[in-house]
């Protein structure tokens, strides 16, 4: 068997026009039975390759490769017919196309290749002015599809969370690629940063993916409002196609953040327990109660559920006046907080409050006197 030798010609893509590249070469069998080109593509594109010009007697096949080796299209029709290959949506990547002499001795022959970049749909405008509307977020999610890249530097989506008596909610969002699987850009995975801006495009959090393609997924919880997410690549040769889920599940207030605006609350030597949230968009809430005689006030504050407080936590004991006759705080290790009190016949307030202002806390109050 003859030994297989291979030239090669690398050609990069023209930044938009259709320039057609043209290659005239000759194979052997006895010397150079396979020529090989390298073709690169920075942007997804269509592409055609015409092999044409073949002598009698001979038979030329055409493949085109990806950046692995496997043959991802072929033409390989009989005799000296000419050979094509037409593809619509080739992925920005690197490309072999490969000429190889199956029959005959030697022929010359000309192979003609072109691409042209496909232009991305873009449904979300580069600016917080230009940003796609989704309208106020529910506990429904929303996917919205879309893409970031070389030709389209940013995505800005606004929307609104927050409900009539909900100060507060939790925003959840998810990023992956297209159809939910791994982020790409070509045959590389994709890397793109997440970044959620408040309505003045502060950024409050931002997340990537860089190396490995996998979805960028968090929750936030945010005070009622406007916000933006923006996508972006997070190397300047990076993006790909994405898909963005959110939805925002609304937080109630049950109780006033004043002592005038307090949850009025009837004591028993029964606990009473109010399930609650203090944190963005809600900085307390006030509690009110009355005894008639004097009685021993018992107070236990936990997470939800009886689980440990996600974020630091303070409760304050407040005579009719609104002076704090005791403070208790329960600040990093999640603890529950238990206060005991012997108090006189009057009205008293409990106001809980986040310990740090950026604290996000669930929690269950339960009172007995
Ligand atoms: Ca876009
Ligand atoms: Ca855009
Ligand atoms: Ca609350
Ligand atoms: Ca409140």
């Amino acid at each position: 068997m003859s030994e297989l030798t291979s030239r090669t010609q690398t050609f990069a893509q023209s930044a938009r026009s259709r320039a057609a590249q043209t290659i005239r070469d000759s194979l052997n069998r006895r010397t150079n039975r396979v020529d090989t080109f390298t073709v690169n593509l920075s942007k997804r594109s269509s592409f055609n390759a015409n092999l044409s010009g073949i002598k009698r007697k001979n038979n030329v096949d055409l493949e085109l490769l990806n950046s692995s080796g496997t043959v991802i299209a072929a033409s390989r029709n009989p005799g000296r017919r000419s050979e094509q290959i037409v593809l619509g949506d080739l992925a920005a990547g690197t490309y072999t196309l490969r000429t190889t002499l199956k029959r005959g001795k030697q022929t010359a022959y000309r192979l003609v290749h072109d691409s042209t970049p496909l232009t991305p749909a873009d449904f979300a405008g580069n600016t917080p002015g230009t940003a796609r509307s989704l309208g106020s977020l529910s506990a429904s999610p929303m996917t919205m599809s879309d893409y970031v890249g070389s030709e389209d530097s940013n995505d800005f989506y606004g929307f609104t969370v927050g409900e009539p008596g909900s100060p507060s909610a939790k925003l959840s969002l998810k990023l992956t690629g297209a159809a939910g699987g791994l982020l790409r850009n070509g045959d590389r995975f994709g890397n793109i940063s997440v970044k959620l801006r408040n309505s003045l495009n502060e950024v409050i959090e931002t997340e990537s993916s860089v190396f490995d393609g996998n979805a960028i997924e968090f929750t936030q919880t945010l005070a009622a409002g406007n916000y933006f997410v923006e996508i972006v690549p997070y190397f300047r040769d990076g993006g790909g196609d994405y898909d963005l889920t959110l939805s925002a599940a609304a937080i109630a207030d049950s109780a006033g953040n004043t002592p005038a605006t307090a949850r009025t609350v009837g004591l028993s030597s029964i606990p009473a327990s109010f399930q609650d949230f203090v944190g963005a968009g809600d900085p307390s809430d006030f509690y009110k109660f009355t005894l008639g005689s004097p009685r021993t006030l018992n107070l236990t504050l936990t997470g939800v559920g009886g689980n440990l407080l996600e974020d630091g936590i303070q409760v304050k004991l407040r005579d009719s006046l609104n002076n704090v006759i005791r403070t208790e705080n329960s600040v990093f290790d999640g603890a529950s907080i238990s206060l005991t009190r012997s108090l006189t016949a009057g009205t008293y307030f409990v106001e809980v409050s986040p310990y740090f202002d950026s604290d996000n806390t669930p929690y269950v109050l339960s009172l007995s006197a």
